[in-house]
């Protein structure tokens, strides 16, 4: 998979050598890009900002350099998708780090300030798919730690990156898995640390009573956390 990403701090992405990810490079499975927008910019200072039409707080992103970066990675990708991370757009899911996960590449436009000047979205529009994605209901300086959380959850899900197949498809949102409800609590080794116990259920070797138990405490831990997953 090749994956461009477009930003005026390209060292913010730099975790992206590391873990699963940075294995997943070394091994040439992930061809990772990231390239420095002010290097489309042509004025002395730089320039990637400038102040909003109608006024207001804050600047935007200007046009032009977008352009400029966009049309030099998007042609190095024969079936462009264009993620912009901002948070008007829409949630950023499992099924669409599944889905993006089966795909030949993508290219993710990080903005900072209030964001990048709409016409870019519209000029892309005609030869990408162009997806405005939200981490979550919070506001973010920037698009740069929505970028890493994206490419981590899709490259995980690429066949070869993860060892354990289970531990992948088993995931609290992963389809199938446990439809609709979050996961339950882990443990592991020593059966009690500070007084607190494993639950013997999990030491009695009895499958069936087991898989019971587990759903009981997704059930209970899902309406808890995520009231709203149990509606319907
Ligand atoms: C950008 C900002 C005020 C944008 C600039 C670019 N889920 C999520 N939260 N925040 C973002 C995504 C995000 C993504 C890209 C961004 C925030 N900002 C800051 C400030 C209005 C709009």
């Amino acid at each position: 998979m090749r994956i461009d990403i477009i930003t005026i701090f390209p060292d913010y992405l730099a975790p992206l050598g590391l873990s699963l990810v940075g294995k997943a490079r070394d091994q040439g499975l992930l061809d990772i890009r990231v390239h420095d927008l002010r290097d489309s910019t042509h004025d002395r200072h730089r320039t990637v900002d400038d102040e909003p039409y109608g006024g207001g707080p804050g600047m935007v992103m200007r046009p032009e350099p977008w352009g400029e970066a966009l049309d030099a990675v998007l042609a190095q990708h024969p079936d462009p998708l264009l993620v912009i991370p901002t948070p008007s757009g829409m949630p950023f899911t499992q099924s669409l780090a599944t889905q993006w996960s089966r795909r030949p590449g993508m290219v993710i436009a990080c903005g900072r300030y209030e964001g990048i000047d709409a016409r870019v979205a519209d000029e892309y529009a005609g030869r990408a798919e162009v997806v405005p994605v939200s981490l979550g209901d919070y506001v973010l300086a920037g698009g740069e730690v929505a970028a890493l959380a994206i490419v981590e959850a899709v490259t995980r899900l690429m066949p070869g990156v993860v060892g354990n197949e289970a531990s992948v498809t088993d995931d609290s949102f992963a389809p199938g898995a446990m439809e609709g409800l979050v996961e339950g609590p882990v443990y592991t080794r020593p059966p009690e640390w500070r007084g607190h116990v494993v639950p013997d259920v999990l030491l009695s070797g009895d499958h069936g009573r087991i898989a019971a138990w587990r759903r009981e405490q997704a059930e209970r831990r899902t309406g808890a956390m995520r009231p709203e997953l149990l509606e319907g």
